[in-house]
């Protein structure tokens, strides 16, 4: 046996031994795990374009169709009451897994990108104007870039950059020198998709405030990693998406303090929105319904509450430990390939490791990896503007959960060096 094995599989044993936690265990509530693709067992590491979902979260949707389907908030009925009791529950659930201070503040919304729309439109649009300024990041997810952008467009407002240095971390000092009396908002990213950066939030809001600018959290590819406690970092707006955080997709949330959704207009107009209609004048309903026009996705909610019980079933400790030994694990495994480049390597980093190859295109990786069952996402990953920074016109990006084992990060490693031998 090589060293080179000997030494992975020593390794794969502590990573197991250290994350305490019991991955076969947890793999076995993810029906899709034991799923082979071109006939070998699915290895997958491609959970920051979304995850997989827990047996939980597919009983919970299977429960509400068959048993408990109706429309909410407008029934008298059996079952529109307890759709009801479901949604709403759901809400308060997110309130204590947010630590937010009031159900008001929780909006569903379809997932991270409407929630960032929302807030450019009803907040942006009605308090922005000529020559104010909105500060961003240049590791922004393209959703978090351009409603911002449409916003500056419909209002005269500039957007303000803050750069990245090569590791991929923020300048702080420039977004000092950003922050002025101009700036009307700052949008940020918790946790980066492409790079996998987690950003100090925390203080760049407290900077923000001190000068009395709001501050929205994308927080798509945080929620999945870390606990988030929206009074302790004191954010205006923290968005994020069900299908990230292992529930349905097309469903989301949007946190946001209620003292500026009182500020703001409806988003949307439509039913359930409103306390009454006339020609003449409408008059909108409390916080939050306000802000959910129309029959909203009750299923997606009630599945999402589903996936964040199974989450805090595991605890956030455990899974914390988990994948920071898979990503060590990984990113030495990863760094010890000839020609292979990390893009990405900020001190604080989840789960999420991008890389290129010497003279090979990401594409080819992809396709080639996924004959041998691996799925990686390759591409510029909705951040051109990363790939811009970093000169490269694509990575490919292994992004892991806490199903996923160190067996997997040699699965992989194999198939980059079947990718080389394929290529070469
Ligand atoms: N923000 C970040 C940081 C993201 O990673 C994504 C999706 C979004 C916002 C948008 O979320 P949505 O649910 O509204 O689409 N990121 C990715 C990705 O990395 N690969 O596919 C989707």
């Amino acid at each position: 046996m090589s060293t080179y094995t000997e030494e992975l599989q020593r390794r794969s044993s502590s990573t197991k031994r250290t994350s305490a936690f019991d991955v076969d265990r947890v793999r076995k509530d993810f029906p899709i795990l034991q799923l082979k693709v071109h006939g070998k067992p699915l290895v997958y590491l491609d959970n920051a374009a979304t995850s997989q979902k827990p047996q939980a979260v597919l009983d919970a949707l299977d429960q509400y169709y068959r048993a408990e389907n109706a429309n909410i908030h407008r029934g008298v009925h059996y079952l529109s009451e307890v759709a009801t009791r479901g949604y709403e529950g759901t809400r308060v659930k997110i309130q204590k897994f947010l630590n937010a201070a009031s159900e008001r503040e929780i909006i569903f919304v379809r997932g991270t990108t409407e929630a960032a729309n929302l807030v450019a439109h009803s907040y942006g649009r009605a308090h922005l104007k000529a020559g104010d300024e909105i500060i961003i990041t240049g590791m922004e997810h393209h959703s978090n870039i351009v409603p911002w952008q449409m916003l500056c467009e419909d209002t005269g407002a500039k957007l303000r950059v803050v750069p990245l240095n090569n590791n991929g971390e923020l300048i702080l000092e420039e977004f000092e020198t950003l922050l002025n009396s101009h700036t009307k908002l700052v949008a940020l990213v918790h946790v980066s998709n492409s790079l996998g950066t987690i950003n100090p939030i925390k203080k760049i809001i407290a900077l923000a405030h001190e000068r009395k600018v709001p501050v929205f959290i994308d927080g798509a590819q945080a929620v999945p990693h870390m606990a988030v406690n929206v009074r302790d970092l004191d954010c205006d707006f923290y968005a994020f998406s069900g299908h990230k955080i292992f529930g349905p997709t097309g469903i989301g949330v949007l946190y946001a303090k209620e003292s500026l959704l009182k500020k703001m207009r409806p988003y949307q107009g439509g039913g359930d929105m409103i306390k009454s209609v006339t020609f003449e004048k409408t008059t909108y309903n409390d916080l939050p319904h306000r802000f959910e026009a129309g029959t909203p996705d009750i299923a997606g909610v009630i599945g999402l509450g589903a996936a964040l019980d199974y989450v805090s079933g595991l605890g956030y400790d455990k899974i914390a430990a988990h994948e920071h030994a898979l990503l060590e694990y990984a990113t030495e495994a990863l760094l010890a390939i000839p020609g292979l480049k990390i893009i990405g390597t900020a001190k604080h980093k989840a789960s999420v490791i991008s890389f290129v190859l010497d003279g090979i295109h990401p594409h080819d990786v992809g396709t080639i990896l996924d004959r041998s069952g691996i799925a990686v996402r390759t591409g510029h990953h909705c951040t051109q503007p990363v790939m811009k920074r970093f000169n490269v016109p694509a990575t490919s990006r292994a992004s892991f959960a806490f199903y996923n084992t160190a067996a997997e990060v040699e699965a992989l490693v194999q198939g980059i060096h079947t990718v080389m031998k394929v290529m070469s």
